[in-house]
């Protein structure tokens, strides 16, 4: 996230509560995220002002409302594409996207990549509930083959995705993972994430207590475990082997929570400037120019 837009304003987690309430079901995990992000909002000072929260369609896709900040809730699978434009044409804001599984690993897959391979400076939070929660409970690309929902009366016919290796594999430089009844670890990892400069990925478990009824809260609470406290973040491989889930040894079939990954790499905008810089440039560069430049 844009450094300009940290450390600007002293306002609780409680300040940042726009004046919509949430209107999620009681028991649904996406209240425990909501709080950490509040609360990472609130630690690192960021300005409502400067702050635009993203977000597609789903039951996840409406956090944006309960944030005081600007805001855009955009076509379903479409958040990310809008985010980097904003990021983009003002480098100084801070810059969200948050949604959940299906909107974000369905119809959304084609803009998860290039977020994280062009390193656009924003902020990513994955509401993971293994179901479309919004359209009352289909399989989503998270979803457990054991989950029996309204298109699957049988269980699924699918492997889940696994988000992290996703992730980790068009370079993100900064990938999280946590469980949302674990608000405090949420926090933490979202503060971290905004406070990275490059793309944020944080995957958060999200019990649907209404339309999932496999991936219960003990469900997720049993799944996670904490990243080992020898675990370089730094490498990559190290990183990778870590979001590999186990078959076999003690963490078989669970999945880790943590830091799992993060590195400093230019950004978008900075390789941006770099073109502009070689071509003598001005805030008002000029692309043909730039154009020009590249040609042999
Ligand atoms: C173009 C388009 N296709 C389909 C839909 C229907 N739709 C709305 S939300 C949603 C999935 C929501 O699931 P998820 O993103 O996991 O969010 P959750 O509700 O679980 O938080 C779908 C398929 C839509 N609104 N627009
Ligand atoms: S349907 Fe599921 S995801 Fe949506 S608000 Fe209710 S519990 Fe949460
Ligand atoms: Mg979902």
């Amino acid at each position: 996230m844009s450094v300009a837009a940290l450390n600007k304003v002293e306002m609780t987690p409680k300040d940042y509560k726009s004046e919509v309430p949430p209107v999620w079901c009681p028991g649904c995990g996406h209240f425990g995220i909501l709080n950490g992000l509040y609360r990472a909002l609130s630690e690192l000072g960021v300005d409502p002002d400067n702050l635009v929260i993203t977000s597609g369609i789903g039951c996840s896709s409406r956090t944006p409302y309960f944030v005081d900040s600007y805001k855009m809730h955009t076509l379903h699978g479409r958040a990310g594409a809008v985010a980097t434009g904003t990021q983009l044409a003002n480098p100084d804001l801070a810059v969200m996207t948050v949604g959940g599984d299906g909107d974000g690993f369905s119809i959304g897959g084609g803009h998860m990549p290039h977020m994280a391979r062009k390193n656009i400076n924003m902020t990513y939070i994955l509401f993971d509930n293994g179901i479309y929660g919004l359209t009352k409970g289909q399989y989503s690309p998270t979803s457990r083959p054991e989950l029996k929902a309204y298109t699957t009366p049988y269980g699924g016919p699918e492997e889940p995705m696994n988000p992290l290796l996703y992730m980790l594999t068009y370079k993100a430089t900064y990938v999280a993972q946590a469980f949302a009844g674990k608000p405090r670890i949420c926090a933490e990892l979202i503060k971290q994430g905004i406070a990275h400069k490059g793309f944020s990925f944080i995957n958060i478990y999200s019990q649907c207590p209404t339309f999932n009824l496999i991936d219960t809260i003990q469900y997720y609470r049993d799944l996670v475990y904490e990243v080992p406290e020898d675990h370089d973040p730094s490498n990559r491989g190290a990183a990778i082997e870590l979001a590999r889930r186990k078959e076999t040894g003690p963490t078989a079939g669970k999945v880790p929570m943590g830091l799992i990954y993060q590195k400093e790499a230019p950004t978008l905008c900075d390789k941006m400037q770099e073109f502009v810089d070689n071509v003598g440039g001005t805030p008002d560069y000029d692309l043909n120019k730039i154009i020009d430049l590249s040609r042999p």
